[in-house]
Formats: C-alpha cells, structure tokens, sequence
C-alpha cells in the first residue's frame, strides 16, 4: 500500500496561540501516526517581515520545544527547521519563475500585511512559492493547515500541475486538509480579525501556554454583542460565534446545538475557559 505523505510548517514569529494548536497542530498530533509525517518551523518565511535574528532564533527553540509538549513525537514523525534544509530555497527560486506575478499579487495575506507599501520585503510578495517548495520538496499529498492557508495552497496545486504540464511529471499534487472547527479562530477583543500571533495586543489571543486565570480573564472579557439570546452565526455575530466554535472544536460537539444549550454569555464564557483549560493542562505540564 503507498504511503500517504503529509507536510506543515509553522513560523516562529512568537508564541503559539489556541488558533495554531485547534487549526493545524492538533492534526499534525494526530496525523503523525496515520501517516509520512514532516512537520517544519519555517524561520525562512519568518524574515519575510521585520524581526531580530537573536528572538528568532530562541523563537525557534522555544517553539520546538513547545510542538513536543503539544504531542508532536520524533520517534513516529520527522520535525526540522526549514533554513537547515537549503533545498526549499532553492526550489523556491524554480517556483517564482512557474507562478505568476498576478497569482502572488491575488494572495490575501500579502494584501493584508503588505500591499501599497513600498519599504516591504520582496520575499513577503514571493513567500508563497516559498511555501509551495516546501510542500512539493516532500511530494507531500496532504497538508494541514488552517483557513487562512487555503488560497496558499491552491496556489501550490497550479503551480504543481503547471510545472508537471510544462517540464514532465515530477511533484505530487499536494490537497489542505482544513478541520471543520476551529479552522479560523478570531480575535477575542477584534472578532473580525484572525487570532494571530504578531497581533498588537495580547488581550485577544489566548497562548497556549496562559495560566488559568489567564484564560479566564481573557474569555470572560471576550467581546460578544447585545443581542439578549446565543446563536451561532459567524456572519452576523462574530464574537460569540468565535466562543461556540473555539469550545465545539474542543468538544466536537455540534455550534448550533451548543448555542441552544445557553440564554446567558457569561455561562457560555465558563465553559469555554473551562475547556481550553482542561484541554491545555497536560501539555502545560509536559
Ligand atoms: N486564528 C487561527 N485559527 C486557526 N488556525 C490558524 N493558524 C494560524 N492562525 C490561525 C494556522 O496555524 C498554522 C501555523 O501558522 P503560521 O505560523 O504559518 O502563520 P499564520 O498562518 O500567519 O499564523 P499567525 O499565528 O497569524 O502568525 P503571524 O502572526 O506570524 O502571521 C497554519 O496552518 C495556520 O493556518
């Protein structure tokens, strides 16, 4: 039977938050025993914007160490830092020149970190075939990755098939794997925006590594609306739609079912900080 191939990455641009570890890093967990796994800290992609090289080095180690807290196993899965490998840059530069100047100015996240800026880096506008290079050096077949990751990776699956269409059959072409919850968690303080690491304030993000009261202080100041009943409609109601999706993508359990559970935010708000806490504690302690 062939073995499936899976590839992510994470940037060591700060500390991990509950939308890294409910988007992407609870699959890799379990991915790593189901498949090929290679899961990568790309540092490369990290200097894309402005930084320091002495915090992006300890950012890197701290964030290594903090995937194996998470359950990330080195005995079943292989765990790198991209730099080390210097084939992603070079397949990188082989990528630039398949895609296309309208496809990497189409991407979404260079127009929200930096479209209209001239003092941005150039790699921040080419980091996608960076990214490419590094799912397609592995021939990997599954990625994944959270929401935000998705128009990435279609971009990966053009350029792939261009590449194989022009030059012979040579990558495999590489599908997200995107969890049906907590693939895009917001900002607890700003629910229209992406939960992010380099966010400004912290007040909206919860680390994985926040005490108890931490999370509790955090979701219980959580912004939710005026409204005088609970509903699940990312659309309209953001901010509580974000607390019943952050507690069903612990649970499993099904947003509109939970939203009819609840006629009051704040006890909504106790069992959220009650199951990030209970789901965070043992890879706290680890
Ligand atoms: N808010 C989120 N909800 C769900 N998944 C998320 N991911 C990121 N934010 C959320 C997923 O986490 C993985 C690693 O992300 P990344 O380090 O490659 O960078 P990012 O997507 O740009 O995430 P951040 O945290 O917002 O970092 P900064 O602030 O440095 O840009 C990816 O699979 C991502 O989808």
């Amino acid at each position: 039977m062939a073995v499936i191939r899976v590839l992510s990455g994470i940037q060591p641009s700060g500390e991990l938050h509950i939308g890294n570890y409910l988007g992407a890093i609870q699959s890799w967990v379990h991915d790593q025993h189901e498949f090929d796994s290679f899961f990568t800290i790309v540092d490369l992609h990290a200097i894309t914007v402005e930084h320091s090289p002495v915090e992006l080095r300890e950012n890197t180690l701290r964030l290594a160490m903090t995937l194996l807290a998470a359950g990330l196993d080195p005995q079943v899965c292989t765990i790198f830092v991209q730099s080390h490998v210097s084939a992603h840059a070079e397949l990188s530069w082989l990528l630039e020149c398949t895609a296309t100047y309208g496809e990497l100015s189409r991407m979404t996240q260079f127009k929200d970190k930096g479209k209209n800026d001239e003092s941005i880096r150039a790699g921040l506008f080419t980091y996608p075939a960076l990214m490419a290079a590094d799912i397609l050096l592995y021939q990997a077949e599954r990625v994944p990755v959270g929401e935000d990751q998705r128009q990435h990776l279609e971009l990966t699956r053009d350029v792939a098939i261009r590449f194989n269409a022009k030059y012979g059959e040579t990558f495999k072409v590489p599908r997200a794997t995107i969890p049906p919850l907590g693939a895009r968690i917001m900002d607890l303080a700003r629910p229209f925006n992406k939960m992010s690491k380099s966010s400004n304030s912290s007040s909206g993000t919860v680390f994985i590594l926040d005490s108890a009261d931490e999370i509790v202080k955090k979701i219980s100041r959580a912004v939710t609306d005026t409204e005088s009943t609970v509903k699940y409609d990312p659309e309209n109601r953001p901010g509580v739609s974000n607390l019943i999706e952050l507690y069903c993508a612990v649970t499993r359990d099904d947003p509109n079912e939970v939203a009819s559970r609840y006629t009051m935010y704040g006890q909504l708000k106790k069992s959220v900080s009650d199951a990030l806490i209970a789901l965070l504690a043992p890879l706290q302690q680890s």
